[in-house]
């Protein structure tokens, strides 16, 4: 289920590449690092924007800024005190992905920034360390505010992430890596224009951008260093490897540190989906991270030199502390299908999203297991990712398996090609209201795949 199916996969890219053949000698600059941000009250402005880049000049969206947003970061048991002001002329939400957060400041479809005012969202920090992110949720608007560039890192810290003897230097040696498609027109500017095609494929680019930069440059020195990567993409399904084929060791996944760490040379994400890795660098060479979109082109994304100096080397951990969800004897079983049922018709047990319709309510402090499936046929056979808010869960299987070990901690978002089935089984604590579930291909999400939840 994480090796990329041979699918046809109808890619009806608009416009052709215009991206010139980069030689060594790409204009690009080196690799940009968003701006922590953090303390008793943060504060986020979104913003209309402008992104330079070595194609052309796009018209963007950002946080405190033209592209992208700062890092947030926080410690678990910190409150998160987070002032957002909506300067656009439009609408949109923020949504803190992969956060426990209270309901009413999930930042879902119903808490709305209108244009010109703010929101003030509060809430303690009560979960462990991970790498997770923020970005727009309006109905039927998210694809575009998130494609425009709207989103962000959350890192959250806990005691048991300062004890552990790995890269933790921000920038330096523990380096977030924003990975997103864009689609590249004729005068060289990303819009987002969808077809009825995109609708159904996701929206894919012809080039793919790290923290809003176009094939820039990392300088190392020789070391082990830490990756946070998160596939900040439409819908584009990314497989990320080093072009050197070095192996690496995965220590996180999306909702913090794995039982047992993996040790490979290639992960898949989908969109929303992140992952943590350690990588050693030894001896003077250049490498880069690879890209490969699924039913696209491979891209080397990030150039890598390693200079001569010595850096530090760190033993790769084994293994971390996780705590799974168990079910229980009275852990509800539900289902969900998710169906594309002709163009544009994208939907989840039949029903496409309503916001006057609750799907179904479930009682606080419980445990549930939930059953997905990928319901594709024919032309209708497209991958899925399915996301939960509220809650990290725990992967039970993967098509009657054993998940593979890159599934086998805390999650709160799992791709499904056609025809396969996850088994998750989640815990709703502490907090009641309503909540999303959805497919984060962020085109089918607009199209209706997705539903809501009433914690009780
Ligand atoms: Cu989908």
């Amino acid at each position: 289920m994480l090796l990329f199916k041979v699918l046809p996969f109808l890619l009806l890219a608009a416009g052709g590449l215009l991206v010139a053949e980069s030689g060594s000698e790409t204009a690009a600059g080196l690799l940009p690092i968003p701006p922590i941000i953090g303390g008793e009250q943060i504060r986020l402005r979104i913003q209309a924007g402008e992104l330079e880049l070595p194609m052309g000049s796009s018209r963007t969206l950002g946080f405190n800024g033209d592209y992208l947003g700062p890092t947030i970061r926080l410690r678990r048991g910190e409150v998160a005190d987070i002032r957002l002001e909506n300067s656009l002329a439009e609408d949109t939400t923020v949504h803190w992905h992969g956060l426990h957060v209270p309901a009413e400041f999930d930042g879902g479809p119903h808490q709305v920034i209108r244009a010109g005012s703010d929101w003030n969202p509060r809430f303690t920090i009560s979960q462990p360390a991970a790498t997770l992110w923020y970005h727009p949720h309006l109905m039927g608007k998210t694809a575009e505010h998130v494609y425009r560039g709207l989103a962000g890192l959350f890192i959250i810290d806990d005691e048991y992430s300062d004890s552990l003897n790995i890269p933790k230097e921000y920038g330096v040696d523990d380096i977030p890596l924003i990975l997103q498609d864009r689609r590249f027109e004729r005068d060289g500017s990303f819009r987002y224009a969808p077809f009825p095609p995109d609708i159904m494929h996701g929206y894919i680019g012809n080039a793919v951008l790290v923290n809003g930069a176009y094939e820039p440059l990392l300088k190392l020195d020789r070391g082990t260093y830490r990756f946070r990567l998160l596939n900040g993409s439409n819908s584009s399904i990314m497989r990320i490897s080093f072009s050197s084929g070095q192996e690496f060791t995965v220590i996180a996944s999306d909702g913090g540190f794995l039982p047992e760490s993996v040790r490979t040379d290639r992960i898949i994400l989908s969109p929303g989906e992140r992952y943590e890795i350690l990588a050693d660098f030894d001896g003077t060479e250049q490498t880069s991270l690879v890209t490969e979109i699924y039913g696209g082109k491979t891209y080397e994304t990030l150039k890598i030199d390693v200079t001569e100096k010595e850096g530090r080397f760190y033993d790769h951990p084994g293994s971390f502390r996780y705590r799974a969800v168990v079910p229980d004897k009275d852990s509800v079983r539900r289902s969900f299908r998710m169906e594309t049922r002709g163009m544009g018709r994208f939907t989840i047990n039949g029903r496409r999203m309503d916001m006057n319709t609750v799907n179904f309510s479930l009682m606080k402090n419980s445990r549930e297991v939930w059953t997905i499936e990928n319901v594709g046929m024919g032309m209708m056979n497209v991958p899925h990712s399915f996301h939960v808010h509220d809650v990290q869960f725990s992967v039970l299987s993967v098509n009657g398996a054993p998940p593979h070990p890159l599934y086998a901690g805390p999650k709160d978002t799992v791709l499904l090609f056609a025809g396969d089935r996850v088994e998750i089984a989640l815990e709703f604590q502490e907090y009641t209201g309503l909540y999303m579930y959805h497919c984060h291909l962020l085109e089918h999400e607009d199209a209706g795949m997705m539903g809501q939840f009433l914690v009780e």
